[in-house]
């Protein structure tokens, strides 16, 4: 088998208004599809988070993958390491190499007619859970429509679209989302407003969704020490784990010293480089990982091997993104052996895709597909808008700052806020 084709499609999908510690989310998300079509006709599908540098990174590899057979994953994970290696830096190499191995995967699962997880070793669960992931958030659906909500939207649509400034609004969210998709663990991205308004939110969550429903609030490393230090005593007992709230996995070492609640990082320690410290320090308790940031699937599940050796839990972060990434989160999810906490997922603020028919959560959790390949196939007309719609967004990279502008003029972002 031979890769005779490689197409890089950079696409923007509509987000909505979300709110977080860099910022705001633009209308749009940035997201590249690539597709490698084989001698015998078939295809494969990755999808990393997007923009023009990343596109232009994948776009220098198709030379030196046009020939390569997809199985030789070690050969093809060399060739880009030794052709973009001096130039490229590790964040992007990994991304390339993620997408490039998810799609590669897809080809193998298609042309030996076994879903991607059975390549991966086998599922280990039949179905992968996932958490409701809540913002503080402005009205609209972001996207053409911007600031305004669907006319017609109902239900999870409607919600989707509604303000929530404060801890009603996000309780409001979090039970429009679950009534939709079944989550039962909840995540709130923090750093948006001040620490006691946040933590007054967690509060109302566990009010509304009882003890036993497990919480988590991210908010992105703008805290101090000091200040995480004082909340996080306060929400002992209360949260499953305490994500980020600290930049620096010295600060996080710090932190564990000083509150009794599991740490999870998806920010102080996202590569292989940063496990030795991590070790050493102590920082995290939970790693959140990413196959788009790790380098792929098997890059996800070396990191789990890692995970289970030194006692750290294992869950998943995600980016705002479409139905492939979805599903490649899902096979190896149901391939990793040690996964000890529900997923994040954006996917419930998306209402596009590139995909015919998205994988669907069933009380809160993804059945993995036993289709060959990922279980997706490519929606060639919407993959085909969303690349307009890329053309014309006016954006080329995510940047939550200048978003934040629009709706607060001279807005900054402060690597610590409160
Ligand atoms: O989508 O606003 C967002 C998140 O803040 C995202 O960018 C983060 O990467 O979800 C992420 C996280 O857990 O830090
Ligand atoms: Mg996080």
């Amino acid at each position: 088998m031979k890769i005779l084709e490689m197409h890089v499609t950079p696409i923007a999908i509509s987000d909505p208004p979300l709110l977080n510690a860099a910022g705001l989310h633009a209308p749009y998300a940035l997201r590249t599809i690539v597709e490698l079509v084989s001698d015998d006709g078939l295809y494969g599908v990755g999808e990393v988070p997007g923009g023009a540098s990343i596109t232009a990174w994948l776009e220098q590899c198709r030379s030196h993958l046009l020939g390569q057979d997809p199985f030789q994953l070690n050969a093809i994970a060399e060739t880009l390491k030794t052709r973009l290696g001096g130039r490229i830096n590790p964040r992007h190499l990994a991304l390339v190499q993620s997408a490039i191995e998810v799609a590669c995967f897809d080809l193998m699962g298609k042309a030996v007619n076994r879903p991607v997880v059975d390549l991966l070793g086998g599922k280990t669960r039949d179905q992968v859970d996932f958490a409701a992931y809540l913002f503080y958030k402005y009205e609209g659906v972001g996207g053409a429509l911007g600031f305004k909500t669907r006319d017609n939207a109902q239900g999870w649509g409607a919600a989707r679209g509604a303000e929530a400034l404060d801890a009603k609004g996000i309780v409001d969210q979090a039970k429009a989302m679950c009534e939709a998709y079944g989550f039962k663990s909840l995540k709130l991205k923090g750093g948006v407003f001040p620490p006691e308004e946040e933590v007054e939110a967690m509060f109302a969550l566990s009010d509304a969704f009882g003890p036993d429903t497990p919480l988590r609030l991210d908010p992105n490393a703008i805290w101090s020490l000091e200040t995480s230090i004082t909340w996080g005593k306060r929400l002992e007992g209360v949260l499953e784990y305490y994500e980020d709230p600290v930049r620096t996995q010295e600060a996080m070492a710090e932190l564990a010293k000083n509150v009794s609640l599991p740490l999870a990082t998806n920010m102080c320690t996202t590569s292989f480089a940063d496990i030795p410290g991590a070790m050493k320090l102590g920082s995290e308790a939970i790693i959140l990982s990413d196959h788009h940031y790790w380098g792929g699937l098997r890059a996800t599940l070396d990191l789990g091997r890692i995970c289970q050796t030194f006692g750290r839990g294992l869950s998943m972060h995600s980016n705002s993104h479409v139905g492939i990434s979805l599903a490649a989160m899902v096979h190896v999810g149901a391939a990793l052996p040690y996964l000890s906490y529900a997923c994040d997922t954006h996917y419930p603020w998306q209402y596009e895709d590139v995909v015919t028919k998205p994988l669907e959560f069933i009380d809160g959790a993804i059945k993995v597909p036993d289709s060959p390949g990922l279980g997706v196939e490519l929606d060639r007309d919407s993959l085909a808008a969303l690349h307009e719609t890329y053309k014309n967004c006016g954006l080329d990279e995510r940047n939550d700052e200048l978003a934040m502008q629009v709706k607060q003029p001279g807005w900054r972002f402060a690597a610590t806020r409160w």
